[in-house]
């Protein structure tokens, strides 16, 4: 649920951004404030009708194909790059219209209107534009003073509304929620409970409106969360920790391309997905070369479903990427708090719903994380008069971004290590969503609340956060395989042995996408993407190992509405042989979507993936029951799953990493005798 509030942030000045300049871009790179404005106009031009009101509800680049990117790649980037080509989706008198724009020719490649069930992501400023409407609208007026409430002190947000078996084709709208301030800013804590708005966005205007109850407000002390506000007695204040890099970061940054110690890859930014981490190669000593191991790696939908059945809350069914935007809903990064000291800063640029170039400043921060932990270590104690001691410290290259959509917080983490390993992590903290209720005890409670009471006449109803990655591993190529290492347990049957039973490894190939769908944390078994083609010198097929981290499966029916749409998260793992049109889980469309264009329909055409360029799916998951420490701002709850070299190097990598370099305190030192 995106938010007016947001939209302020926005403007913020950029602190230490990096402007990095390199002649050419790279194809991959996401469009330039220059390329949204020729696109802009490239489109207004087309219009047909300039009385229609257009907006631009997404504008991204579409990515040249796959096969054209890894050629260039491979030339050392000595050719032409392919063309710059911008997808661009509007809505122009109530349809969405598709266009492929070509940036060199500044001409439109194609243009279709789509006509299927879902809508395209909403814009901040109709989002805005649609909070604005209870605020004149007589009906919530008297709502806001049969409560006693002042109208000034409201202000309200938006909210998806799914799809719930409609059979005629569903209008696009958002509801209203309206929050009431007065004293606080902590809005979301304390909802005008019992009233839904129903706007079509389409006609810009409230089409129903329900007053069904009122519950008392949710008292204002104990929701504060901004330090400059709280009162004595304080908690423990820690002492602080210098984090510094003199002799600066050890990384390079050349346009969106990051080398960092073995690691080279590029970062790109998409107001759907946010980040996208692609051509992930590493530097193989040995082999004195780059070797692929990630093609393409970002955040494909996000399911958060609520599990209060009531008419106010039976709805919120967010699908956060495809309708609300994870990198629209990216939030400045503040330097020294949201990133340690050391860290460098890069802008990303977007489209208004205008079409107009639009600076997020210090979307993503690039740091080396350096906190004290361990990389590899041993003591030898072994040898008689010796003691032998190696330690590495683990210093690791951490890109991140901050989403805020609506009251939560995610922090996405991507995180590459010396050991060849890349941590996918994702932070949820920010604000629950609440619901207002007459209740000050659990005694009062006689039916199921869905929900745990958090403070007096507050509720906060249970739901779930499911993130779906795409993960399109080349590993050392593009042609792979996903295989399956079941551990069985064998029994010795003919006595060989004093023992009776002994575990091993038995291998599946997934020869199929049926084979490849896999439900997690019933059965031991170790998920690896190998290259069928590639082994080690002593006769390992080279690979990279999935370990999966926050397993959560679904609890919703199968029939379930908003689990028919979101039903790529019934399995924690699915294999697609790649195509350039499958990007997102949850459908091209989502917001109203039914379901018809989700992984599992993909999927269900059960095609070849043995020894095939490959995309894995992986969908890590939370069961949130809030607990009373969650409110009124909820600690940071981690997550993720790392993708860890499995046979991929004739010899281990960490052995030839050196200690860090003693830090020069070039200045102190002079002076410090
Ligand atoms: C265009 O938008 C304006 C402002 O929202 C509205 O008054 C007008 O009716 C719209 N025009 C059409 C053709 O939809
Ligand atoms: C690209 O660069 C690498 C390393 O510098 C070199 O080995 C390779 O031959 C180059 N390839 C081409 C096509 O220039
Ligand atoms: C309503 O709030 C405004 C400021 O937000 C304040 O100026 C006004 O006095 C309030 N009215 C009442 C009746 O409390
Ligand atoms: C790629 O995927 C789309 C959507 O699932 C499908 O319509 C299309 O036929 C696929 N293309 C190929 C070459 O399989
Ligand atoms: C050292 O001091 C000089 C002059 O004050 C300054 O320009 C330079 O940036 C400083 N170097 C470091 C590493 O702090
Ligand atoms: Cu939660």
């Amino acid at each position: 649920m995106a938010l007016a509030l947001i939209y302020i942030f926005l403007f913020s000045i950029s602190f230490t951004s990096i402007h990095t300049h390199s002649h050419h871009h790279h194809p991959l790179d996401p469009l330039t404030a220059k390329e949204f404005n020729q696109i802009q106009t490239i489109i207004t031009k087309s219009q047909a009708d300039p009385t229609h009101n257009l907006t631009f509800q997404y504008v991204g680049l579409d990515d040249p194909d796959k096969q054209t990117i890894l050629k260039w790649h491979s030339l050392n980037h000595t050719t032409q790059p392919p063309p710059r080509q911008a997808l661009v989706i509007t809505r122009v008198n109530k349809q969405t219209h598709e266009t492929i724009v070509d940036l060199s020719s500044h001409s439109i490649l194609s243009t279709r209107v789509y006509t299927g069930y879902g809508y395209p992501l909403f814009t901040f400023e109709e989002q805005i534009a649609a909070n604005q409407l209870p605020l004149k609208y007589p009906p919530f007026i008297a709502s806001v003073s049969k409560r006693k409430l002042n109208l000034t002190e409201v202000v309200c947000e938006s909210f998806s509304v799914g799809w719930f078996g409609e059979k005629k084709k569903d209008k696009r709208e958002l509801k209203i929620l309206c929050y009431y301030l007065d004293g606080t800013v902590n809005l979301y804590v304390r909802p005008l409970e019992g009233i839904t708005v129903v706007v079509d966005l389409d006609e810009m205007k409230i089409t129903k409106y329900y007053d069904r109850f009122t519950v008392p407000m949710p008292k204002v002390d104990g929701i504060e969360y901004q330090a400059s506000k709280q009162k004595p007695p304080y908690g423990p204040r820690a002492n602080g920790v210098m984090v510094a890099q003199p002799d600066g970061p050890g990384f390079q940054i050349d346009g969106h391309m990051i080398r960092w110690a073995n690691w080279n890859f590029h970062l790109g930014f998409d107001i759907r997905a946010g980040p996208i981490i692609s051509l992930a190669s590493i530097y193989d000593l040995e082999k004195d070369t780059f070797r692929r191991v990630l093609y393409r790696g970002f955040v494909s939908e996000m399911f958060v479903p609520y599990m209060d059945p009531t008419e106010e809350w039976y709805y919120k069914t967010f699908f956060d990427a495809g309708e609300f935007g994870f990198g629209l809903s990216a939030v400045p990064l503040e330097p020294m708090t949201d990133c340690p000291a050391n860290a460098v800063f890069m802008d990303g640029y977007l489209a208004g719903q205008n079409g107009k170039p639009f600076k997020i400043s210090n979307v993503f921060c690039i740091f080396e994380k350096n906190a004290g932990d361990v990389m590899w270590r041993h003591t030898e104690t072994g040898i008689i008069g010796q003691v032998i001691r190696e330690v590495r410290p683990e210093v690791s290259l951490i890109v991140r971004m901050v989403s805020t959509v609506g009251n939560y917080d995610y922090i996405v983490d991507w995180e590459f290590k010396q050991s060849c390993s890349i941590k996918v992590g994702v932070g949820l903290t920010g604000v629950l969503e609440v619901k207002a209720a007459p209740y000050t005890h659990t005694d009062q409670i006689k039916e199921d609340p869905y929900a745990t009471l958090l403070a007096d006449y507050t509720l906060g109803p249970y739901h779930d956060h499911f993130l779906t990655y795409h993960l399109d591993l080349d590993v050392d190529g593009d042609e792979n395989s996903f295989v399956k290492d079941k551990l069985v347990t064998k029994r010795v049957t003919d006595h060989s042995s004093l023992r009776k039973s002994y575990w091993t490894v038995a291998r599946e190939t997934a020869k199929t996408e049926s084979d490849a769908k896999t439900k997690l944390g019933i059965e031991p078994v170790e998920l690896l993407v190998i290259n069928p083609n590639k082994k080690t010198k002593i006769g390992n097929h080279v690979g990279y190992r999935l370990i999966p981290g926050s397993l959560a499966s679904p609890l919703l029916a199968d029939d379930d509405y908003p689990q028919i749409r979101a039903e790529f998260t019934k399995y924690h793992v699915w294999v697609t042989p790649y195509n350039k049109s499958e990007k997102w889980v949850g459908g091209e469309y989502v917001d109203r979507s039914r379901g018809d264009d989700t992984l599992a329909i993909w999927s269900a055409r059960n095609r070849d993936i043995e020894n095939k360029d490959i995309v894995l799916w992986y969908t890590l998951g939370f069961h949130h029951v809030p607990y009373q420490e969650d409110f009124p701002i909820m600690p940071t709850l981690s997550g993720g799953f790392e993708l860890r070299p499995a046979n991929f190097f004739n010899s281990n990598p960490v052995l030839k990493t050196r200690i860090p370099m003693v830090a020069h305190w070039r200045n102190c030192t002079s002076t410090d005798t």
